[in-house]
C-alpha cells in the first residue's frame, strides 16, 4: 500500500512538477513558466535576499524550480506555503 501510494506520487510530480509548488508560491509565478525569478519570490518573500536566493538556486540558472523551492524549504531557507 505504501508502495503504491509512493508510485501514485512519483506518477503525480513528473506529470505535474508545478503542483511540487504550495500554493503561495504557483500565485507568486506571475509569468507562468513553472520557475519563480528574485522578483517573483521578493513580490511575496521580501525578506529573501538576493544571497539567500542565489544560495537557493542550486544549478545557477537564476530561477528556482520545483526540486530547489523544496530542498530550500526542507533546509529552512524560504518558508513553507502559509507560514
Ligand atoms: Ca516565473
Ligand atoms: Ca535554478
Amino acid at each position: 500500500m505504501t508502495l503504491t501510494l509512493t508510485r501514485l506520487i512519483a506518477a503525480s510530480l513528473i506529470t505535474l512538477p508545478v503542483a511540487a509548488f504550495a500554493a503561495d508560491y504557483m500565485a507568486a509565478d506571475t509569468n507562468q513558466d513553472g520557475m519563480l525569478s528574485l522578483e517573483e519570490v521578493q513580490a511575496i518573500l521580501p525578506e529573501v535576499t538576493t544571497d539567500t536566493f542565489m544560495a537557493v538556486d542550486a544549478d545557477g540558472d537564476g530561477l528556482i524550480n520545483a526540486d530547489e523551492l523544496a530542498v530550500a524549504q526542507t533546509e529552512g531557507l524560504m518558508p513553507e506555503a502559509d507560514s
